[in-house]
C-alpha cells in the first residue's frame, strides 16, 4: 500500500496579546469594512505559510525552532491597505523592523531545509482584517504598537463553521534585557 501520510496544514504566525486583541477588534468594527471580517479568534500575523506538513517533518521543525535565536521587536502598525486580487483587507506596517526581517529569514531558512518552497517576494507583515472585501478609500489610521515577545506554530483547520487556526506551540523571543539569551519552547496545546 502507498498511503499518503496524514498531514497538517501549518504556519508561524505572531498572535496578538489581549490587550492589542481587543484594539485589532475595535478597528475592524470602526472602519466598517465591506467584506467578510476575519473571526476574531482567528486575527494574526503571519510569519511564514509552511502547508501540508507530515507529523516526522513537523518534529523537525519543532526542532529545529527551539534553537532559533532571535529578538523581541516593536512593530508599529500604521497602515491600512487593499489587494484587490485576493480581495484582502489589512492592517500592516510602513516599516519593518529588522529582527522581525530576521525572524522570519530564520524561520524560512527552517522550511526550505524541510523542503517547503519559499515564498521569494519580499515579505510585507500584515494582519487580513477582511476577505472578499471591497477596496478601502485611503484612510488614516492611529498607529497600533506590537510588542513581538513570541512566535507560534499555527494550525489552519477548515471546519463547517469556516477556517481555524490553532496555536500549536510558541517559542519566546530573546528579551531586550537579555541579549544572550535564546527562545526555549514554552507551551504545547495539542497532545502528541
Ligand atoms: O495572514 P494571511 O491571511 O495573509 O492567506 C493565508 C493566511 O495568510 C496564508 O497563510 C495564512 C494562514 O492560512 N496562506 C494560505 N495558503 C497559502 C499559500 N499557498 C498562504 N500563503 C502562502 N501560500
Amino acid at each position: 500500500m502507498n498511503e499518503r501520510p496524514a498531514t497538517q496544514r501549518l504556519f508561524f504566525a505572531l498572535l496578538p496579546d489581549a490587550t492589542l486583541h481587543e484594539r485589532l477588534i475595535k478597528l475592524c468594527s470602526d472602519l466598517a469594512i465591506n467584506g467578510a471580517p476575519v473571526a476574531p479568534g482567528n486575527l494574526h500575523l503571519t510569519l511564514v505559510f509552511l502547508g501540508a506538513t507530515d507529523a516526522a517533518t513537523r518534529l523537525d521543525i519543532e526542532r529545529a525552532c527551539g534553537n532559533v535565536c532571535a529578538a523581541a521587536f516593536t512593530l508599529t502598525l500604521d497602515q491600512i491597505g487593499y489587494w484587490p486580487k485576493p480581495r484582502i483587507v489589512w492592517l500592516g506596517s510602513t516599516a519593518t523592523p529588522p529582527e522581525l526581517s530576521a525572524l522570519v529569514a530564520g524561520l524560512n531558512a527552517i522550511a526550505a531545509r524541510s523542503g517547503f518552497s519559499v515564498d521569494t517576494r519580499p515579505y510585507a507583515p500584515h494582519i487580513t482584517l477582511a476577505r472578499k472585501a471591497r477596496a478601502l478609500k485611503g484612510r488614516p489610521v492611529a498607529p497600533l504598537q506590537w510588542e513581538a515577545r513570541g512566535f507560534s506554530l499555527m494550525e489552519s483547520q477548515s471546519t463547517p463553521q469556516g477556517v481555524r487556526y490553532i496555536e500549536l506551540r510558541r517559542w519566546e523571543l530573546t528579551p531586550p534585557a537579555q541579549p544572550d539569551h535564546c527562545p526555549t519552547p514554552t507551551t504545547r496545546r495539542d497532545s502528541p
